[in-house]
């Protein structure tokens, strides 16, 4: 048994973008000309709001890739996921961050500190907000957030399938005159209108700069931490109320084993005994169909088979307390 070590995950085959494409032979020499005269860009986009309003759809949307984990409950993400984007003329590096709330138990705070990590860094904001929000306050917070960075700021407003054309046009002239907010671009990150048109707008404030990363690499996150990402969101996905919110999953073991299937051992962490019983349910049924969709999700991701393993410890509440936050990975 060796243990993997690869420890990036990079998309082993490469979708170019068809502006990429060189399989058309005729040569062009003033396109070409044009193409050598227009400077690469590379450089990093936070893309933040409040949570639920769709930032881990749209990072995958612009991936063309599922990486970030998405459910229909807010809170989802919880760290820094990163994701590269290659295009003819650019390179794209995207942090899709935590929602940022108004933070009630110590997990909460590290989600607005992640964000706010992630905005630092950026050299473009991409601010994502929803035409309706019952907390357009928390939007105008975090837009002052966003000026205060000094970068460029840009606004999609998400979701736009689901509401009436005429909800925009005020909300457009609410936020066009705000400090920094460069451009406004209405998409659905689920159906992906309006995306190409946001991903030019990202890219004309980008800074001249080589690429960071090679070309195949999609993200820098080890395999180990998207296996817990994924059980992660099959839990999200799975149980109601409290049991996704007091759980944590970490990857103890991921051996791969030349000619067998590799080995991933997933801890699921709960607060308390009684969320233990919810979360294997009747004949441990419930934890099997976790562990079925998130194996086969697993094992579509890194293309080879997986024995997956889960097994569920009550780590009393862990939300709350720094060492085991710490433990856990997230401070
Ligand atoms: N109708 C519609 N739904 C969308 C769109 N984008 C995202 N959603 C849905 O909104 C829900 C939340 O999406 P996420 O991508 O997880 O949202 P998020 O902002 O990453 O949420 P947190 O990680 O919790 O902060 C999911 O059910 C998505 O399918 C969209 O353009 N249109
Ligand atoms: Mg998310």
């Amino acid at each position: 048994m060796s243990e993997r070590r690869s420890n990036t995950w990079q998309r082993k085959k490469v979708n170019r973008p068809v502006s990429q494409d060189q399989s058309n032979s005729s040569i062009d020499v003033e396109s070409s000309d044009v193409q050598n005269l227009t400077p690469f860009r590379a450089g990093y986009v936070a893309i933040v709001g409040q949570p639920n309003v769709g930032k881990s759809t749209l990072l995958n949307t612009l991936l063309q890739y599922k990486l970030s984990i998405v459910s229909p409950k807010p809170q989802t993400t919880r760290r820094q996921i990163l994701g590269i984007v290659n295009r003819a003329h650019s390179q794209m590096i995207f942090f899709d961050t935590p929602g940022i709330l108004e933070p009630s138990y110590r997990l909460q705070h590290t989600f607005v500190r992640a964000a706010h990590a992630a905005m630092k860094q950026a050299d473009v904001q991409l601010f994502l907000l929803e035409p309706e929000s019952s907390a357009r306050a928390m939007d105008n917070e975090i837009l002052h957030r966003l000026a205060d960075t000094q970068r460029p700021i840009v606004i999609a407003i998400n979701k736009i399938d689901k509401f009436e054309k005429g909800i925009l046009l005020p909300l457009i002239a609410h936020l066009k005159d705000k400090p920094g907010v460069k451009e406004i671009v209405p998409v659905s990150a689920l159906h992906g209108d309006g995306v190409a048109e946001l991903a030019q707008a990202l890219e004309n404030y980008l800074p001249e700069h080589e690429r960071f990363y090679p070309e195949d690499q999609i993200t820098d996150h080890p395999e180990r931490f998207l296996a817990a990402e994924i059980v992660r969101e099959k839990v999200f996905l799975r149980y109601g109320e409290e049991i996704p919110y007091s759980t944590s999953v970490r990857v103890e073991e991921f051996i791969e084993r030349p000619g067998h299937k590799d080995y991933v051992r997933a801890v699921i962490y709960v607060e308390r005994e009684s969320q233990k019983g919810i979360l294997i349910g009747k004949g441990g049924s419930a934890l099997k169909q976790v562990g079925k969709m998130a194996r086969e999700e697993l094992e579509a991701l890194i293309e080879r088979p997986v024995y997956l393993e889960l097994f569920v410890t009550v780590k009393e509440k862990w939300r709350d307390r720094e060492s085991e936050l710490r433990n856990l990975g997230y401070v």
